[in-house]
């Protein structure tokens, strides 16, 4: 049986080091508290958990601030991995310590030999997985990715991130086979062709990051408009706090590296 795209019994997440209240950001809206980005980052362990994913927790990494935001170094599919190279100086070498965990849980680990993408630019959907180009996604690791996709047996298509939107899914997020939450922004740009969109709420466009895990949804719990509508579409959602994280440009599908495991 094919497992649907938002079908996860595993993930790995990384906890928050002590130096994440220095991670980067577009704007300054001051730093998140340690103990703020720890406890977000708790309950969204425990929300993985009790969604039926099999959590495997890493130690913090102190030189790297935004390491806690172990989805922009690597993708992983139950098919096998893929090491990325991250578009931020600062981050690039969070690669060196989340290969050798993939290398223990995947028989295949691919790499791209050059250009720059982010995990956060990349959404997996049924038929495609989607590559948004932007700051931190240049078209070279893009077309690097897809070539590594290939591998994997995954087709591809290289899309645009919105001018000034740090990642593609900072703006969307896979609801269930056929259906996407975008912000109008993002959706506007016609990039999600016949896929039935649910936009976000006006002045709450950071839900976009939601994630889908198993039977529920996860979204940010300051934008009780999007829940409202998602609870009216039928999902099952489980709100979950971002404030602290949401200082350092991060949301819900940023903390973990999730795939279906078949062993
Ligand atoms: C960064 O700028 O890299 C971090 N402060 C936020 C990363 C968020 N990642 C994601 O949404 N995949």
């Amino acid at each position: 049986m094919i497992e649907p795209v938002y079908r996860f019994n595993s993930a790995i997440v990384r906890r928050p080091a002590r130096s994440v209240v220095h991670g980067l950001r577009a704007d300054d809206r001051g730093d998140p508290t340690f103990e703020g980005v720890a406890a977000e980052h708790a309950t969204y362990v425990e929300a993985l958990e009790k969604a039926g994913v099999r959590v495997t927790l890493l130690p913090a990494l102190e030189a790297f601030p935004d390491s806690v935001f172990v989805e922009d170094p690597a993708l992983v599919f139950t098919e096998g991995a893929i090491v990325l190279r991250p578009g931020a100086e600062a981050r690039a070498r969070e690669t060196v310590h989340i290969a050798p965990i993939l290398a223990e849980r995947f028989e295949t680990v691919l790499s791209l030999g050059s250009g720059f993408a982010d995990g956060g630019d990349i959404l997996t959907t049924p038929d495609r997985v989607m590559i948004g180009l932007s700051a931190r996604t240049d078209l070279t690791g893009a077309q690097a990715l897809q070539s590594a996709l290939a591998q994997l047996g995954r087709s591809s298509e290289v899309v645009t991130t919105p001018r000034g939107v740090l990642h593609f899914k900072t703006d969307c997020s896979l609801l269930d086979e056929d259906c996407i939450l975008s912000t109008r922004r993002l959706a506007a740009s016609g990039v999600f062709g016949n896929f039935r969109i649910i936009a976000v709420a006006d002045g709450e466009e950071a839900a976009a990051n939601a994630l889908r895990v198993n039977d529920v949804v996860f979204v940010g719990a300051d934008y009780p408009r999007t829940i409202e509508t998602l609870q009216k579409e039928g999902f099952n959602v489980v709100p979950l706090k971002t404030t602290e994280i949401g200082k350092i440009d991060a949301g819900l599908s940023c903390m973990s590296l999730r795939w279906f495991d078949l062993r």
